[in-house]
């Protein structure tokens, strides 16, 4: 507690407080604000946007298109707002957040330059004290944590990173004001979706660009284009039953998903729903066939599919050999969308370093060394990911009931109740936690669901005149092991992917997401609302 001449600094008193000013807190505020709660935003950044503010890299962008990756909550919003391409930049995405909180009128109860460093539970008082890094506290029977699931960049733990003379720049943290790079020799670390999409913007405006890879990626075209009238159109005019629709898929998304398992299918007609997807572009792929992360024969023919197409563009057999995956299958990491990646490595000014082979042993003040070569540089990007789905929460020193901290509780890997709430810490909702679909749908669509059934979870609280909801513990258990069990039915807890933590040494190995599909989960939600929150104990 921060304290000033020994006296404690007073508290500022809402009936909730939500952390993060990304697409997850500023629809909490607006939801929760309408609802007739006083609601104060606290948001580390110097602006809103969350990882929309960040990740200002070359070439970012969403991979989910424009037309869906919006907030469905009202109609005039979605209508007013033009998209200009099928996959928005990130600049756009940006200035459509910046939109969205002018016209709710948002800004007047989100308070910047404010990172929460402590949160704990009195039981006595059933409140929340929220502590800041600068020493303000504020209090209130709620809060929700729209901390973000992608929101604390890795440590770099490169050697000898901190003796490079030249600059060091983080997709995920990129200068406001862009980087001039034109003449530079460019060193790239990293190729998930922030060094694949970063990757040709960098060989454009760079001299040279040496990327160093140490795990190939499948990624597939997302083939994107300006949006033309007709299409927008299209979907201003028939939104309500496009959203509704999306609302019945496994990733609150319309990829045109193939109904049939690939298992099914001769090779034959596996080949030409591939082809098709490829041409056609974007994550769609992943959805040719129902069964393409569960059947292993159907995986391994999409992921040949995909070293065919690498092997086709790059036309250095070694260099195209280095860019195949080959000791996971496709979707077992993250897939990535791209814009002329693979063809990049076609370009004299560009060099893949494959680290696995040929590991960095230095950087040094002028470039990396890796054991066989020495590549002078005068810029590093770092691509190198993210503490991802527990390391913002986890970042908080959060202490629930009884004295009971979250980073003891969650020592052996995350355990929640369907992703929103954590037994032991009463009156604390998630927003896309581990245990909820988060990352494998159409995020802002997920956000939507939570802060409504947050919403509603409140008022049902407030209404039957108690004060406090907490997730019973066999609740949660069961939850986490039905996550558990849907996840050992697929290829992903076999990849060492963010996924399960294994980029971070010592984090523990958990599959993080639920695997039963956002249609699903929705539902299971909607029961336990109707059921009188089953599982959880409202006192
Ligand atoms: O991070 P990543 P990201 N030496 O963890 C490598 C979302 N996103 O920021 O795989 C050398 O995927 C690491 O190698 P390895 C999306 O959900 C979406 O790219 O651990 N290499 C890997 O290649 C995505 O999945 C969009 O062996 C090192 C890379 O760095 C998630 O964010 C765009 C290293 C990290 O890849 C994270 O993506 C961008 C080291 N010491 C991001 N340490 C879109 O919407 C790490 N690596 C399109």
């Amino acid at each position: 507690m921060a304290e000033h001449n020994g006296v404690a600094a007073p508290a500022h008193a809402y009936d909730v407080i939500v952390i993060g000013a990304g697409f997850a807190g500023l629809y909490a505020l607006h939801r929760l604000r309408k609802e007739g709660y006083s609601v104060r935003v606290l948001e580390a950044g110097d602006a809103i946007g969350g990882t929309w503010y960040w990740n200002r890299y070359p070439g970012a962008r969403c991979d989910v298109e424009s037309m869906q990756y919006s907030f469905s909550f009202s109609d005039e919003i979605q209508r007013e707002w033009n998209w200009s391409q099928l996959y928005a930049p990130q600049p756009e995405i940006l200035s459509y957040i910046n939109f969205v909180a002018d016209r709710l009128d948002l800004r007047r109860d989100i308070q910047l330059n404010t990172r929460v460093s402590a949160a704990s539970f009195d039981a006595a008082t059933r409140r929340w004290t929220v502590t800041t890094g600068g020493g303000e506290r504020f209090i209130a029977p709620f809060s929700v944590m729209a901390t973000g699931c992608l929101s604390i960049p890795l440590d770099p733990r490169i050697p000898g990173l901190e003796s490079f003379q030249g600059p060091v720049y983080r997709t995920s943290d990129w200068p406001h004001g862009g980087v001039d790079l034109a003449g530079k020799r460019v060193g790239l670390i990293g190729t998930g979706s922030s060094g694949i999409q970063a990757t040709p913007r960098l060989a454009e405006q760079a001299a040279q660009l040496v990327v160093f890879q140490r795990t190939p990626n499948y990624s597939i075209p997302a083939q994107n284009r300006p949006l033309d009238p007709d299409y927008i159109r299209g979907w201003k005019d028939n939104y309500r039953e496009r959203r509704l629709a999306a609302r019945q898929t496994r990733n609150n998304t319309l990829n045109n998903a193939g109904p049939e398992p690939g298992s099914l299918a001769t090779p034959e007609a596996r080949e030409k729903a591939f082809e098709e997807r490829w041409a056609a572009g974007g994550i769609g792929f992943m959805y040719a066939f129902t069964d393409m992360t569960s059947d292993p024969e159907v995986n391994r023919h999409a992921s040949e599919f995909v070293r065919r197409k690498i092997a086709g563009i790059v036309r250095d057999p070694q260099v195209a050999e280095r860019l195949m995956p080959k000791d996971y299958g496709i979707g077992g990491k993250r897939i990535c969308v791209d814009t002329d990646y693979f063809e990049t490595f076609n370009r004299d000014n560009v060099t893949l370093v494959d680290v696995r082979a040929d590991p960095i042993a230095q950087v040094t003040p002028t470039g990396i060394r890796t054991e066989a070569a020495e590549y002078p540089l005068d810029v590093l990007v770092l691509a190198i990911g993210f503490d991802a789905m527990t390391g913002a929460l986890l970042r908080i020193d959060i202490t629930g009931r009884d004295g009971v901290r979250l980073r003891d509780r969650w020592a052996e890997g995350p355990k929640t109740y369907l992703g929103m709430a954590i037994a032991g810490f009463p009156n604390m909702f998630l927003i896309t936690g581990p245990g909820s679909p988060s990352v494998f749908t159409n995020m802002v669509t997920s956000i939507e669901q939570h802060v409504d059934w947050i919403a509603d979870c409140m008022r049902h609280v407030l209404g039957k005149q108690a004060s406090a909801i907490e997730a019973e513990e066999e609740a949660q258990e069961r939850w986490v092991a039905h996550v558990n069990e849907l996840a050992a039915k697929t290829i992903f807890p076999t990849a060492n992917s963010w996924y399960v933590g294994a980029n971070i040494p010592g984090k523990p190995r958990v599959f993080m997401p639920y695997l039963g599909g956002a249609a699903n989960y929705a539902a299971i939600c909607e029961r336990v609302a109707r059921s009188d929150y089953e599982g959880f104990r409202v006192e």
